[in-house]
């Protein structure tokens, strides 16, 4: 592994910075159970050949997946994660072999967790004296980056709510065949818009939903039985697999890949102009915290 040969007395120039973007949380119940996709974030102004990232969560949810997001961290050659959810932990290490991580901001990886309650979340980095958060420089220059923790509060989510304003009805149909037929918002997140619970959206929800409104037709229904299901049978955690595993977490939502594809963009303009939004202040954590 790669080691530190000096280090910079604090974080020289613009802190650099780890943070969590936007992210939404799709619980049905009761019995409460969802999902729910968070980014993790890096602004740095000093060229990033190596970082150890490790993050710990609380709340009513456990990370099931973690994978580096395409863009920012292509350049980093080798990338590892590893989930302990004993501690509970997710740990990325990511370094390159050639070309360091140009300055910049964007998102670098992101944690896809099971929910299984309502209440609060909260996400932070880690410390655990042996697994600690740092950035090297290509001259082995090693840093501590500011860290800005996120709380989120986890409520249900309403099963037929495409638009999630918080009732179901012909807005919500709406807002489904403008998403499905022509270009239109993407749910948020995916999920709403599986409305008959098969872990697709397409014309089939638009017709369950009509029926449910308008024909006295049963009620739309929570997707997140299909999905577990749907993800049963694919590799374990392991160092080469989270690949499959990511194919897995992105297939199973309820979006065809060019719409994924077009959330996933869409969402990362919107974290870029989220720089602020935060639930409490920034903290740069010690080696003795
Ligand atoms: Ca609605
Ligand atoms: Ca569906």
């Amino acid at each position: 592994m790669f080691h530190a040969s000096e280090s910079f007395s604090e974080d020289p120039g613009v802190p650099d910075t780890v943070r969590f973007g936007e992210w939404s949380v799709y619980v049905t119940g009761p019995p409460y159970a969802g999902e729910a996709i968070v980014p993790l974030v890096v602004f740095n102004d000093e060229p990033v050949q190596l970082f150890h990232i490790p993050v710990k969560w609380t709340g009513p949810m456990v990370c099931d997946t973690a994978y580096y997001a395409e863009g920012r961290p292509d350049v980093l050659d080798y990338q590892a994660v590893d989930i302990e959810t004993s501690i509970p932990l997710v740990w990325f290490v990511a370094l390159s072999h050639g070309d360091p991580m140009p300055p910049g901001t964007g998102t670098v990886a992101h944690m896809h967790f099971v929910v299984y309650d309502t209440g609060w979340a909260e996400l932070d980095t880690a410390n655990t004296g042996i697994i600690y958060l740092v950035f090297n420089d290509p001259q082995a220059n090693s840093w501590i980056p500011q860290v800005v923790p996120r709380r989120h509060h986890i409520i249900p989510s309403l099963p037929g709510d495409v638009n999630g304003d918080g009732k179901v009805d012909a807005s919500d149909v709406v807002f489904l065949i403008n998403y499905l037929y022509r270009g239109g918002t993407v749910p948020d997140p995916p999920q709403r818009g599986d409305v008959n619970g098969d872990s697709v959206v397409g014309a089939g929800d638009v017709v369950y939903l009509i029926n449910y409104l308008y024909r006295s037709g049963p009620p739309p229904l929570a997707r997140h039985a299909s999905q577990e299901s749907k993800c049963r049978g694919w590799p374990q955690p392991g160092p080469l697999e989270y690949e499959c595993q990511t194919h897995c977490v992105l297939h199973s939502l309820p979006s065809a890949p060019d719409r994924q594809d077009r959330s996933c963009r869409k969402k990362e303009r919107r974290i870029l102009h989220t720089d602020t939004d935060v639930s409490r202040g920034v903290k740069t954590p010690s080696p003795a915290e």
